[in-house]
């Protein structure tokens, strides 16, 4: 990606002192895991993501609500960071007053150079009980994070992505449901460490975001088609208090009036690019 918007939002950058980085599902689509729009696969396919992810779905059938999540936990840990995440990381590195909002409940920021983002809607890797919340153990046969050296094994799992783009690493065909584990404290199921729909945000969290996109001098949203509130309302929060806001999605949001510039093209290929735009001698992570 080239031309006067990339230029544009490089000269913001670089000008920027207390950045905020706010994340979607479109921040991980090129590493393979599916975004909330992408069509689901295997058993999952017959049912709205937006459905699934409820309490209602989960004291209707733990077990479907529980597997899903265990396979999209699988397909997390099958799944690289890619150059998005680590210019992220980069931007970070560079501007240390930079804050890293999420939407996504992947631990691909932090696999990719963001140790603390602020996590709006949970994380994949953090269960606890639905009655008590008592955190809960990751089932002991969940592989470790793809890229993590595995002493004594022949081949690192180091695979670079193949060149006919990201593998898909959505639910696998035979991933299925899966009775939650009992919580070791009252007995009860253990539920998914995520925010639901119909649930409140961890108000921690909201308030740094807010907080954060508040006293931000830029605010990069990357991946989001913005639909989710209240999460879709931290750009908007930034914007009403003058700060500049750039957006990088393939393709117009709701969000595209409230931007000083769009960015048309995919994170992965976008934020390294916007990262030398603004510091050309950086290394893009
Ligand atoms: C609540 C965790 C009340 C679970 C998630 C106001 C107006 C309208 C509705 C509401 C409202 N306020 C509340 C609501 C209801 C609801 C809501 O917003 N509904 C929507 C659908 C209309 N909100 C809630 O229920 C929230 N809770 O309001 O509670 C309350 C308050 C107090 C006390 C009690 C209760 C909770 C919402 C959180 C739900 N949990 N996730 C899980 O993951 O399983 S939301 C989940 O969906 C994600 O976290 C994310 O937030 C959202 C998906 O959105 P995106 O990330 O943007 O992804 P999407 O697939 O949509 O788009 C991807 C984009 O990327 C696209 O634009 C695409 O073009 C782009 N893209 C693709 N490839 C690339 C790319 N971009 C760059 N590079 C690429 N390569
Ligand atoms: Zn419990």
């Amino acid at each position: 990606m080239t031309g006067p918007e990339l230029a544009e939002a490089g000269r913001l950058l670089a000008a920027a002192r207390r950045p905020v980085v706010f994340t979607g599902a479109g921040m991980s689509a090129e590493s393979g895991v599916p975004t909330f729009r992408d069509a689901q696969t295997g058993l999952w396919q017959r049912y709205d993501p937006q459905e699934l992810a409820t309490p209602a779905a989960f004291r209707a059938d733990p077990a479907l609500v529980w597997g899903w999540y265990e396979a999209r936990r699988r397909g997390v840990r099958r799944a690289l960071p890619n150059p998005g995440h680590r210019a992220v990381a980069a931007i970070q590195a560079r501007l240390p007053e930079t804050v890293v909002i999420t939407q996504n409940v992947d631990d691909l920021h932090e696999r990719g150079g963001v140790p603390a983002p602020v996590r709006l809607h949970g994380s994949l890797f953090a269960p606890r009980c639905s009655a008590c919340a008592r955190p809960a153990p990751l089932p002991s046969d969940l592989p470790p994070p793809a890229g993590t050296p595995v002493p004594g094994a022949p081949e690192a799992r180091d695979e670079a992505e193949p060149p006919g783009g990201p593998v898909s690493h959505a639910p696998e065909p035979q991933d299925g449901p899966l009775t939650p584990p009992a919580c070791a404290g009252c007995g009860a199921p253990v539920r998914p460490g995520v925010v639901w729909f119909g649930e409140a945000l961890p108000s921690a969290a909201l308030d740094a975001a807010v907080e954060a996109a508040a006293g931000c001098d830029l605010l990069l949203t990357v991946g989001t088609s913005a639909l989710v509130h209240p999460a879709a309302e931290i750009p908007v929060v930034a914007a009403r208090l003058g700060a500049p806001v750039v957006q990088v999605n393939p393709v117009p949001t709701p969000l595209d009036a409230i931007c000083a510039v769009n960015l048309r093209g995919p994170a992965g290929e976008v934020l390294p690019a916007l990262v030398r735009a603004a510091w050309p001698d950086a290394d893009a992570g």
